[in-house]
């Protein structure tokens, strides 16, 4: 499930994602032209190709470094996406070992909602967040900052990318978000957080109230979301229903509300096998782009 807003004005988006279970991922480009594009797509691109049955942190961090190579490679290729980069946060799912292994660089974001609390996973590689971190800047500052989206890391713009990964333990009941700093910019954590109360039960309404959310507050950048819910369920019973879930092109969002595809899709277990295990159901992939500014932002 996907929303695009184009606004009132030219359109450029520069963040991509990537919904496809037990990967998910969100990249957000910056470059001119439409390098930024072309750098979020290429990241998100080599992603895609992971190996059947790869898990784990070294599983992500390889891709992300492939991810990284490839945009270098075609920055140095083509004059016109010259110093092209992107940041990606991408988390793949280990449905036997119950856990998540995170890959990230830059300043998009990977949440965890668990028991009525957000909590932030990843630390934004960002020129606000070292400043906030080292205690010279207030996190509300941090949102006004004239250099808020100044990155410190990211994919593309060297040989080789430094890559945080880390591992998660899934609960059932947990819902994780991705997005980029289109929402956070607009957003703060206790706004998020309330929407994803008033919304827990409905992934698909919970992102479209945090894109349109960010979007009254200004909506000044590309917005992304990807929401995956952690249930309990059964294992895989081998009938086929364990097929992956291809993401749904988003749409551009008309004047009429159209009706959307269910966004609940299982896989792994039918009902009636016997052993109990974390069955996941990836809830959502939103990607919603909503540039209002004409000039690029990142
Ligand atoms: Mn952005």
């Amino acid at each position: 499930m996907g929303r695009t807003d184009t606004g009132r004005r030219r359109v450029h988006n520069e963040d991509v994602f990537l919904c496809d279970p037990p990967l998910y991922a969100v990249a957000d480009g910056m470059g001119g032209a439409q390098a930024g594009e072309l750098a979020s797509q290429l990241a998100v691109a080599a992603l895609a190709e992971r190996p059947h049955g790869a898990a784990g942190e070294d599983a992500v961090e390889a891709l992300v470094r492939e991810a990284n190579r490839r945009i270098f490679r075609r920055s140095l290729e083509d004059p016109a996406a010259a110093g092209m980069g992107t940041t990606v946060t991408a988390a793949l799912v280990d449905e036997d070992a119950g856990t998540a292994a995170l890959g990230h660089v830059g300043d998009s974001r990977a949440y965890r909602i668990r028991g009525g609390v957000l909590e932030q996973l990843t630390t934004d590689h960002s020129v606000v967040a070292e400043l906030v971190r080292a205690g010279r800047l207030t996190e509300e500052e941090a949102l006004e900052h004239p250099y808020r989206s100044a990155i410190t890391r990211a994919l593309g713009t060297e040989e080789d990318v430094d890559v945080d990964t880390f591992t998660v333990p899934l609960q059932p009941g947990d819902t994780y978000l991705l997005c980029s700093d289109g929402l956070t910019s607009m957003m703060r954590d206790e706004e998020i957080l309330g929407l994803a109360s008033a919304y827990g039960d409905d992934p698909d309404a919970l992102a479209d109230a945090l894109i349109d959310a960010a979007n009254a507050a200004g909506g000044e950048d590309n917005i992304t979301v990807v929401l995956f819910e952690i249930v309990a369920g059964e294992p895989v019973s081998g009938d086929g229903r364990g097929a992956p879930v291809v993401p749904v092109p988003a749409p551009v969002h008309a004047a009429a509300p159209e009706p959307r595809p269910t966004s609940v899709r299982r896989w792994g277990a039918a009902a009636g096998s016997r052993w109990p295990a974390l069955l996941l159901i990836a809830v959502v992939a939103i990607a919603a782009a909503l540039l209002i500014l004409l000039g690029f932002t990142r």
